[in-house]
């Protein structure tokens, strides 16, 4: 099995903290989509990353349905996907918000590529706000189940406590998307987070002391 990815898609990186924790070999490789030699346009038809590529050959993908397969082949380790009909529905659901903020941000990213004169402001805006939406949504759940903020730390920086997650009280995949979406949220327009969401933010920081999480962290 090899994940064709590249190391900013926040896509593939949600595929890549789900294969660690749940100690699954998962080898990537840096294939974007449209670079010269690709493998990706004749395995998926959307030419996308992750594209996963199975021992027979045969391509998984997207990102939601790669993780679908990795829970399948691994079904020990922690419960990144519950069992529990309902609960998992509620985490696939944050998934789709924070798949969303990610889909909204890499088409702003991709148009602020081409020249100023030929951006749609009124069409950025659209995308930015739900950027911005769907991060609002996770930090209202989030400090709803927090409890009071606890100061801690030489830094003031707040924290959750261990049982503090979006869904349930262990860490699951729609944490895992959270992650993902605010790591390239940050690479590509920190200024979203700039003194805001820290219930989200503390969620992140509480994770990354995990190898598995931190080492798949977007280059700068
Ligand atoms: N829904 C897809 C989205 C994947 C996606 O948008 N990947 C981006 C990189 S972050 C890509 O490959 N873009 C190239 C393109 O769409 O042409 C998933 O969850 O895997």
């Amino acid at each position: 099995m090899l994940l064709l990815m590249t190391p900013t898609s926040p896509f593939a990186r949600k595929c890549r903290m789900f294969a660690a924790l749940k100690r699954i070999d998962l080898p990537c490789v840096d294939e974007a989509a449209h670079a010269s030699g690709s493998r990706v346009p004749g395995l998926n038809p959307l030419a996308q990353v992750p594209t996963l590529v199975r021992d027979d050959g045969s391509a998984v993908f997207d990102s939601r349905v790669i993780v679908q397969l990795l829970d399948l082949l691994a079904p020990s380790g922690p419960e990144l996907l519950p069992r529990d009909a309902l609960r998992r529905i509620d985490v696939l659901r944050w998934e789709s918000v924070f798949d969303g903020v990610c889909d909204a941000a890499v088409l702003v990213v991709m148009e602020q590529r081409r020249p100023v004169e030929k951006q749609d402001e009124q069409w950025l805006k659209r995308q930015m706000a739900k950027v911005e939406a769907g991060l609002e949504a996770g930090e209202l759940a989030l400090m709803s189940r927090s409890g009071p903020v606890e100061r801690l730390g030489p830094s003031g920086a707040p924290s959750l406590s261990e049982r503090t997650w979006l869904v349930g009280t262990t860490m699951t995949l729609a944490d895992l998307a959270l992650v993902a979406a605010l790591g390239y949220v940050r690479l590509r327009m920190p200024h979203v987070l700039s003194g805001r969401f820290w219930a989200l933010q503390a969620l992140e920081s509480k994770l990354m002391v995990l190898p598995a999480i931190a080492a798949t962290a977007p280059p700068a």
